[in-house]
C-alpha cells in the first residue's frame, strides 16, 4: 500500500473547549458531559464492588460501623485503587485524563490519589461542604479533582454541589472543623446551597482542590457511585514538607503522557504483576491505608 493511503492514527478530540478552561480558571470548576468511553466506564464500575467487599469483610471483623468517614453500608471511601486494578489503572492514564490534566494542570502531571465515593441506597449519607485541600490542612500547590460519575447522577441521589469561587467568601485554603457524627471536616457554613451537578453516567466534573463542594444523600433504590481522580503538578508533601501526603506518580513530563511507565516498580500493570487485593499482604496494606486515610487523610503518617 503507498504510504500516502495509510490513514493516520485516530486521534480524541480534546475534551475541553477554551470556555471550559475559563470556567475552570475564573469559577474553579467545569463540567464535561459524557466523555468517558464506554469501556472505561465498564471497568471502572465492575472494579467498585471487590473493594466494597474487602472494607466491608474489614469492618466485620473489627466488629465496627464507622471508620472515619467510611461508614458501613452507607457511604463508601475507597482510595488507592489504582494499582491494585488493570481497568483503573487504564483510566487513570488514559489519553482521556491526558489531555484534561494537560490543559488544566499542565505539562508536568502527578497522580496524587484515586478513591471511589459510594453512596448505598437509601441510606448514602451526605458529604459537608469542604475543600479537598482542607483534608491536607496546611499550604500546598492546588490539584485538579476529576469526579467521574459511573452511575447518571441527580439531586435525589446525592450528587455534588459546587460553590463558584465568584460565590465563595474566603478565597484560598480555608480552616475546616471536624462534624461530630459525620467525622466530615467543614469549611463552610453559609446558606449558599451550591451548584448541582446532574449529568450522566460518563460525565466529568472538574474542580480545583480550593473549590468548596458537598453531597447530598441517596434517597433512591440504587447505589450512586462516583470514581475520583486526582492530579497535582508537583508532589503534594505532608507538612513536614519531606514526606509524601500520598502518592506522587508522574503521569506527564513536558505535556507526555507515559512518564509514568518509567517507574518500573510500578507500571505498566499487567496480570501477572497486578497485586492480590482479595488476601494476602497487598490487601492488608490497602485495608491499613484505607482506614488512615478514612481517619485523617493522610495514609502515610
Ligand atoms: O461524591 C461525593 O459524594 C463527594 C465526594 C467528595 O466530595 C470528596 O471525596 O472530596
Amino acid at each position: 500500500m503507498p504510504e500516502s493511503t495509510i490513514s493516520a492514527p485516530e486521534t480524541m478530540p480534546e475534551p475541553l473547549t477554551e470556555a471550559h478552561i475559563t470556567q475552570f480558571r475564573e469559577e474553579g470548576y467545569t463540567i464535561l458531559e459524557n466523555v468517558i468511553p464506554e469501556e472505561h466506564l465498564a471497568g471502572l464500575r465492575d472494579e467498585c464492588q471487590r473493594f466494597i467487599d474487602l472494607m466491608d469483610a474489614h469492618m466485620d471483623a473489627q466488629g465496627v460501623e464507622a471508620i472515619g468517614i467510611i461508614h458501613k453500608n452507607k457511604r463508601y471511601f475507597l482510595p488507592n485503587t489504582t494499582y491494585r486494578s488493570l481497568p483503573i489503572s487504564r483510566f487513570v492514564f488514559s489519553d482521556l485524563m491526558a489531555s484534561i490534566t494537560r490543559a488544566l494542570v499542565g505539562d508536568m502531571v502527578y497522580l496524587f490519589n484515586d478513591q471511589y465515593v459510594v453512596k448505598c441506597a437509601e441510606v448514602g449519607m451526605h458529604f459537608g461542604w469542604h475543600q479537598d485541600s482542607g483534608y491536607i490542612g496546611h499550604d500546598h500547590p492546588p490539584y485538579l479533582s476529576c469526579w467521574c460519575a459511573l452511575d447518571d447522577v441527580t439531586e435525589e441521589n446525592g450528587t455534588v454541589y459546587i460553590l463558584p469561587k465568584s460565590r465563595t467568601p474566603q478565597q484560598g485554603l480555608v480552616a475546616h472543623a471536624q462534624e461530630a457524627g459525620s467525622n466530615d471536616l467543614i469549611g463552610y457554613t453559609g446558606d449558599d446551597p451550591g451548584i448541582p451537578v446532574i449529568v450522566p453516567a460518563g460525565s466529568i466534573a472538574l474542580f480545583s482542590s480550593l473549590t468548596f463542594h458537598r453531597s447530598g444523600t441517596n434517597t433512591t433504590d440504587q447505589m450512586r457511585r462516583i470514581f475520583l481522580a486526582q492530579y497535582s503538578p508537583q508532589p503534594v508533601l505532608r507538612a513536614d514538607g519531606i514526606h509524601l501526603w500520598n502518592e506522587a506518580q508522574p503521569f506527564l513530563r513536558d505535556g507526555v503522557a507515559g512518564a509514568q511507565l518509567l517507574n518500573p516498580a510500578r507500571l505498566p500493570l499487567t496480570e501477572d504483576r497486578l497485586p492480590g487485593y482479595v488476601t494476602g499482604r497487598s490487601s492488608e496494606k490497602w485495608i491499613a491505608q484505607s482506614a488512615e486515610n478514612a481517619e485523617g487523610r493522610n495514609p502515610k503518617s
